[in-house]
């Protein structure tokens, strides 16, 4: 990977901090956007400026046709059926919520819902709020101790009675991958429906739906080069069909009385109002520098980061890293130093315009797991490099010496 010319390509990494030059190192939380994607959104406001499937206008046509193949796009980056497979929200976030409102109408009295505990608090909390709105129950499948989900114990949790499988695809901290496949047949055997929030798996990894026969997968744009604002929520059209919609209003009807509504066909039943047109112009020019790049390249770059990353950061006495020795990971480090936290850590960095992020990480539940009351995660992508690599490392020996540790 030709990283010195990739990174020409992406304005904000010219930038300086604290008179240093920047080093992102906090990927996982959001990525940065090449010109590709900031010239769609320029674009689009300064040539096609519409609201899509409303005015019968050239303009209004252009906007759509342009907001029609984003889905398009979304839909072939992760070989799902066809536009109608995909849903358009505002992040991960709403998609897992849409889930759990929507295909949580079936959900009855005494139903589980099966988790693990190293999920995201996206993919925790709206399914606690559905069991409680229908007296089910939530369950967690275990995670070892070096932070492998345990999929025996999964599997153990698996009852008739569990209606929803849903897992993350690559823990947000520990990088673990999981193997959702295996878990989506786990989940299909029993009759539950099988969840994938693949939110920090789709940018480092090749994902393809068929081949995992999950049931749904949610993921954001803004983690893979795309905007802020747009989720994408995959689901077979099959179940989307059934599903009640979960906002309601303009657009994702087809006629509407003073005595009810009729939906429209989908995937607009799910996208009620006003869409975010403009990030959807950006998502696709995402999409497209991430197919030119090749997402094998992408995650042979990533895995050869990580493992330099992993052994110049074992070097350093009273750094302790998490996350699986063996097995699967994406590019991230999960660290903390002995006797400094990791907020310090991140503040050390920050003054040699190191960005990292410190603390929960949206994941409660599994930093107790860990027995930690936070974390040091540093994330890669595509434009990174090992000098980077080596500033980090470097920032974390001045943040000990700083802290006299
Ligand atoms: N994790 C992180 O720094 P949103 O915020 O809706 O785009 O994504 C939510 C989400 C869901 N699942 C996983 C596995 C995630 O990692 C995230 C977002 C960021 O780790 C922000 S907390």
């Amino acid at each position: 990977m030709d990283t010195a010319r990739i990174r020409k390509g992406f304005p904000i990494l010219a930038r300086k901090l604290n008179g240093k030059k920047m080093t992102y190192l906090d990927n996982a939380a959001t990525t940065q956007k090449p010109r590709q994607v900031i010239k769609a959104e320029r674009e689009f406001y300064e040539k096609r400026n519409a609201n899509v499937h409303r005015g019968l206008n050239a303009l209004s046509r252009e906007a759509t046709e342009l907001y029609e193949l984003a889905h398009e796009n979304a839909a072939r980056f992760i070989n799902a059926g066809g536009i109608e497979e995909i849903v358009f929200t505002k992040n991960a976030t709403e998609s897992l919520n849409l889930l759990a409102y929507s295909l949580g109408e079936n959900i009855r009295t005494g139903d589980e819902i099966l988790l693990t505990k190293m999920e995201h608090h996206a993919n925790i909390v709206p399914w606690q709020e559905l069991a409680k709105r229908k007296k089910a129950t939530v369950k967690y499948a275990d995670i070892t101790e070096d932070g492998r989900l345990d999929i025996e114990d999964l599997n153990g949790k698996i009852s008739p009675r569990t209606r929803i499988v849903s897992v993350t695809m690559a823990s947000n901290i520990l990088g673990t991958i999981n193997d959702v496949e295996k878990i989506s047949a786990l989940a299909h055997e029993a009759g539950a429906k099988c969840v994938v929030d693949a939110a920090q798996a789709v940018p480092h990894t090749k994902v393809d739906v068929e081949r995992i026969r999950c049931d749904f997968l949610a993921f954001s744009a803004h983690k893979m080069l795309g905007p802020t604002g747009l989720g994408i929520l995959y689901g077979k059209s099959e179940l989307l069909e059934e599903m009640p919609p979960f906002l309601t209003g303009g657009d994702m009807i087809s006629t509407v009385t003073l005595e009810g509504a009729e939906w429209n066909k989908i995937p607009w039943k799910f996208e009620a109002g006003t869409p975010n047109i403009a990030g959807a112009a950006g998502f696709s020019a995402a999409i497209g520098y991430l197919e030119k790049t090749g997402m094998e390249n992408i995650e042979t770059h990533e895995n050869k980061l990580l493992k330099a990353g992993l052994k110049r950061m074992a070097e350093i006495k009273g750094v302790e890293i998490y996350g699986p020795e063996k097995g699967p990971r994406t590019g991230i480090i999960p660290f903390n130093v002995d006797g400094v936290h990791p907020h310090d850590v991140s503040e050390v960095l920050d003054g040699n315009g190191v960005i990292i992020r410190a603390g929960n990480h949206c994941a409660q539940p599994l930093m107790r797991e860990i027995g930690v009351e936070g974390i040091a995660r540093a994330s890669f992508y595509l434009y990174n490099n090992t000098e980077e690599i080596e500033r980090l490392a470097s920032s974390v020996e001045e943040a000990k010496k700083t802290f006299g540790v």
